[in-house]
């Protein structure tokens, strides 16, 4: 991994924000003679939870700076609570987030429930500044809380069968009012295979801007995977499922012709009913190009080696 740049404490990324990482990294890009700011840095944990940071800056050379907290907890989607975009930041509160449970099950040596307490004092936070792009084409630029997936499923010793990754999100129209209505097929389910699944990219996040998670954002648990379409950071799981065969996922089996299993963020490869070249960052008016796999090319691109990335969208 090529550049590195370090927060030293979580809350260092919201008074600096990337515009400063910006800076830095394309200082470390002219010292180690590459070629252009390709996306984001890596750094490897050095430390107990002293907080680190995956930056980014576009292509551009403008630096990305972090989304207003406030559009990224008020703008969301997530259908459980309904389908605009302001309503999961109106209904939300109706989720309780304690006690919580996720049930890891199937091709794992050590299969169980894991307490979201237990999550939170097994795995330290780091910070990970990273892109989300929305398959509708708005982003954001979101400082998150968590630790890295494959962490996690590490300690529950995925088998030599266990080839992908399913997540489910909870089901209860009580507490999730929009599941009264059929817009998707509940629970919410998305999928990884095994090796994105613990690439150092791939987030379990439990806060965001240097606090827990807004429950509009998928408390107390949510997938983050970069490089995707949003629609396959999955919010407020309940279970794990490692499994042989690729899983449903929700949106690839409501619309097959429209998403894809694997989601890859690619300017190449249309919706049919928009193009995916360019991108509204929430906040900006004018709209800026969108980067393959979101910028994070350099890191992911091999994990699709060989792959016709249009067949395979
Ligand atoms: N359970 C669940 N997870 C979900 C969704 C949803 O509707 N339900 N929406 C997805 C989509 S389309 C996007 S773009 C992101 C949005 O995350 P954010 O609201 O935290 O920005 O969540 C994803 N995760
Ligand atoms: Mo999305």
């Amino acid at each position: 991994m090529a550049h590195l740049l370090r927060i030293l404490r979580p809350s260092d990324a919201r008074t600096r924000d990337i515009t400063d990482l910006g800076l830095h990294l394309r200082r470390r890009e002219f010292l180690t003679g590459a070629a252009a700011i390709a996306g984001a840095a890596l750094i490897p944990a050095c430390s107990r939870d002293e907080g680190l940071a995956v930056a980014a800056s576009s292509e551009s050379g403008a630096p990305d700076a972090v989304t207003p907290k406030d559009k990224a907890t008020e703008y969301n989607n997530f259908y459980e609570f309904g389908t605009d975009k302001t309503d999961p930041a109106r209904h939300a509160g109706s989720l309780r987030t304690r006690p919580w449970t996720i049930a890891v099950e199937g091709e794992v040596a050590k299969p169980g429930m894991i307490a979201i307490e237990t999550v939170l004092t097994a795995f330290p936070r780091q910070e990970r500044v990273y892109r989300l792009r929305c398959v509708e084409a708005w982003s954001m630029v979101i400082p998150w809380l968590g630790f890295p997936l494959g962490d996690f499923l590490k300690r529950f010793e995925p088998t030599s069968r266990a080839k992908f990754v399913q997540f489910e999100t909870l089901v209860d129209p009580a507490q999730m009012p929009g599941q009264k209505r059929n817009v998707l097929e509940w629970p919410y389910r998305e999928g990884l295979r095994i090796d994105e699944a613990m690439h150092p990219l791939a987030l379990f996040a439990t806060g965001m801007y240097g606090a827990d998670l807004p429950n509009q954002n998928g408390a107390p648990l949510r997938l983050v995977v970069p490089w995707k379409y949003g629609f396959k950071s999955i919010k407020s799981i309940v279970k794990v499922r490692l499994v042989e065969q690729r899983p449903y996922t929700t949106w690839a089996a409501s619309a097959p012709d429209e998403y894809g299993f694997y989601a890859n963020v690619n300017p190449d490869v249309d919706h049919p009913r928009w193009s995916q070249r360019r991108e509204r960052r929430i906040g900006d008016f004018a709209k800026r190009p969108t980067l393959p796999f979101n910028g994070y090319a350099d890191e992911v691109a091999p994990l699709y080696a060989g792959m016709d990335l249009r067949k395979n969208f």
